[in-house]
């Protein structure tokens, strides 16, 4: 019977099924609290059922609360009393598993007395990505059921582990046929009433929590393993100080009541709010705004340009998903060297047991290396990584164009050059796009889909969607300089290199950068990559600090001296030899040093990129201010708890930007005149992210 829109009650034997569908992942959303509820009240009355099973359609078991509710009115059973219910249930309650059980999901089949899951399903409880934690008791149940070394990994990583994992750890009772879960799940339901099997509650189960009683540092020492990667969050301690109560003289009810209290902090937390802010503006970001019958070109071929670090990178990410991909160079030698890391990384990514041996073989069987760039003529899409020249990429774009076979799409990677001078030279300007990949290529989720005035629609929104099927995350730009993120780059970089000059340290500028989230400052960050990339000795011949530098080979940790002298482990300490080419070069500017605050170094570097990506979204060269966020976070690491640039201005409020915009202004000049578009904002009460 019809329970309402998203519930179905079924008595199949004499099994209750309670089935949801509720797309697009059966969130527990108000409906779905509510037909579960009135579903589990029927089943328990009608003495012809002797056992519950819980079950959803579609393509998940329930995937956690519903995000998108948040913060709006909750209908009534809010979870934890949908929880109470079942967990007090009179007859077997039984989770049929598939799809993603998490969060809320995973807690709910946490009360059911057994679980049954396909191979193919995945358990998890990812709040701490939201900035959360468990708040429905996932925090006290799950180191009863898997332990608490286990529980204290699964909480803070938010990763899901599978169904044959679980059923190790206990975290399910069966595996059932793949396809065949609602007949098995029925199977066991009446198995589990057959064999008059005790309704078991985890809440009363205690033996997985023996090991950590016998260790009562496995908190601390997880805490110290793990701070590296928790640094500036507050979710990960929050989940670790819920599952430390597990092992307090608290009450079970109790300490469900703490891990509530934790929960409501971490819910109206900033950090939260980032957090959910970057989950929906990830998913936003694939979606393009192109006709409903855009066709979507086929890709079962591609080329790449180039087995150098960049060329090498992105040919992997399509031989790891199957697509066939010709790799050319100029030479043999070149060729090898490429070919030859491509297998060290695989092998590399093997031993750490992330793929298959087997893989590397079938992943470089993908790869055909040439020396013909006619070897390109079928291929649906070639992506050129040649050196960052207009003039060389202007030359394979001419050739390219002659070998393409017509409708194929012709791709550069490059980072900042106009990508109409390269699509001019060919006669298929609208098949011209940029792809510009993040080192390393392979690894980097971030991908920038750049269409120039004439890309066809079709022609990027098939980069979009390839971008999710090598596993990317592809934001959608305009052809502007340094498009949407190196374009910020260049800002922080120019505020950072001032500042220096006009009296900050470099390791001051790191140290506000590195405590505002960002894993290392700029200077730091150059000196990794090497000063002397891009680094044209001819043409800028002692034009700034950085080329002074490199004429004196000083190229960063590679030469162990950059911005920093470095010892044999590379740890860094600030260099009296780089602050004294720093002085000299100041003086001959006639720049008179002076203390700068850390209050300074932050406002005039942190509004100068909010101010950049305002005048990005006025240009159009970004669609949406989340995605400009979306690529800060996953390109060049703006901490994530933070939300992105344009969220973390819209938390300070824009008046207050604005402001700062035009005091800066005042002192240090035009440079920092706020971007019309914050004004126009600031005029209607508005926000960047609406
Ligand atoms: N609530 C609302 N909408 C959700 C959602 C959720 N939990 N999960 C996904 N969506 C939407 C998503 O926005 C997208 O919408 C569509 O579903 C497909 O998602 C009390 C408080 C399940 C692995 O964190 O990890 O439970 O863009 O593109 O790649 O302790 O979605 O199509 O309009 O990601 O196949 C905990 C989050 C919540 C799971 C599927 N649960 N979701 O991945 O599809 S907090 C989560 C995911 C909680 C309790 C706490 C993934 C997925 P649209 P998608 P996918």
């Amino acid at each position: 019977m019809k329970v309402n829109d998203v519930t179905t009650l079924s008595v199949e034997g004499r099994i209750g099924v309670i089935t949801v569908n509720s797309p697009p992942v059966n969130a527990l959303s108000n409906a779905v609290r509510q037909g579960v509820a009135h579903a589990f009240e029927a089943a328990i009355a009608d003495d012809a059922v002797g056992a519950v099973l819980v079950i959803c359609e579609g393509r998940t078991f329930f995937a956690g609360a519903d995000i998108s509710e948040f913060g709006k009115p909750q209908w009534e059973p809010s979870l934890r009393d949908l929880q109470k219910l079942l967990e007090n249930s009179p007859k077997p309650v039984i989770a049929a598993i598939h799809g993603t059980a998490l969060g809320g999901g995973l807690e709910l089949a946490l009360v059911a007395h057994y679980r049954i899951a396909v191979p193919s399903a995945k358990c998890g409880l990812p709040e701490v990505k939201l900035g959360l934690l468990p708040g429905a008791g996932g925090t006290q149940r799950l180191p009863r059921v898997v332990g608490v070394a286990k529980a204290l990994e699964m909480v803070t990583s938010g990763e899901p582990v599978s169904a044959k994992a679980a059923l190790a750890m206990g975290l399910v009772d069966e595996l059932a046929a793949e396809g065949n879960l609602r007949a098995d799940a029925l199977a066991f339901a009446t198995r589990v009433l057959d064999e008059n099997r005790p309704l078991v509650k985890v809440r009363d189960k205690t033996d997985k929590l023996e090991e950590a009683r016998a260790n009562p540092a496995i908190f601390d020492d997880f805490r110290r393993a793990n701070a590296k990667r928790f640094r500036g969050f507050l979710a990960p301690e929050y989940n670790i100080r819920c599952i430390e109560a597990t092992l307090s003289d608290l009450p079970f009810d109790e300490a469900l009541k703490y891990e509530r209290s934790l929960f409501d902090q971490l819910m109206a937390d900033s950090q939260s709010a980032a957090q959910r802010h970057v989950f929906f503006a990830e998913r936003q970001a694939a979606k393009v705004d192109v006709p409903a019958d855009t066709a979507i070109l086929p890709v079962s071929r591609v080329g790449v340009i180039g087995a150098g670090t960049m060329g090498g990178g992105i040919a992997m990410n399509f031989a790891n998903v199957g697509i066939p991909v010709t790799l050319v160079e100029t030479t043999q030698e070149a060729l090898d060297r490429g070919l030859g890391i491509i297998r060290k990384n695989y092998e590399t990514t093997a031993a750490k047991g992330k793929m298959k041996a087997e893989d590397v073989d079938t992943r470089m069987s993908l790869i055909h290396g040439t020396l013909a760039l006619e070897d390109l003529a079928q291929v649906d899409l070639v992506i050129e990584a040649v050196f960052e020249q207009l003039d060389v990429k202007q030359d394979i774009f001419r050739r390219l164009d002659a070998i393409a076979k017509p409708g194929a799409m012709l791709a550069t990677n490059t980072s900042y050059l106009d990508i109409d001078d390269i699509a001019g030279v060919t006669g298929r300007p609208e098949y011209v796009l940029g792809l510009h990949f993040f080192s390393p290529a392979n690894v980097m989720k971030l991908l920038e889909v750049v269409r120039t005035k004439d890309t066809l629609p079709a022609v990027y929104a098939t980069a979009m969607k390839l971008a999710k099927t090598i596993g990317k995350i592809g934001v959608l730009c305009g052809n502007g300089f340094g498009f949407v993120g190196n374009r910020i780059l260049a800002a922080r970089n120019a505020q950072a290199d001032a500042l220096a000059l006009e009296g900050a340290t470099p390791w001051a500028v790191d140290k506000v950068l590195y405590d505002f989230g960002f894993a290392m400052g700029h200077f730091q960050m150059r000196d990794l990559v090497g000063l002397d990339v891009g680094w044209n000795r001819a043409a800028t011949a002692s034009a700034n600090v950085r080329e002074i530098l490199n004429e004196m080979g000083r190229h960063g940790q590679k030469t162990r001296g950059g911005y920093y002298d470095y010892d044999e482990k590379r740890n860094a300490t600030p260099s009296p030899i780089a602050m004294e080419v720093i002085e000299g070069f100041a003086a001959k500017q006639g720049i008179t040093r002076r203390e700068i605050s850390d209050e300074e170094i932050h406002d005039r570097i942190l509004f100068a990129m909010v101010n950049e990506g305002a005048k990005i979204l006025d240009e159009g060269i970004a669609a949406r201010a989340s995605d400009v966020d979306i690529v800060w976070i996953t390109g060049y690491g703006w901490p994530k708890y933070r939300g992105g640039p344009m969220f973390w201005a819209d938390l300070q409020g824009l008046p207050v930007v604005l402001e700062k915009l035009r005091a800066l202004a005042a002192a240090h000049g035009a440079g920092f005149a706020p971007s019309p578009l914050i004004e126009r904002l600031v005029a209607a009460g508005k926000g960047f992210n609406a």
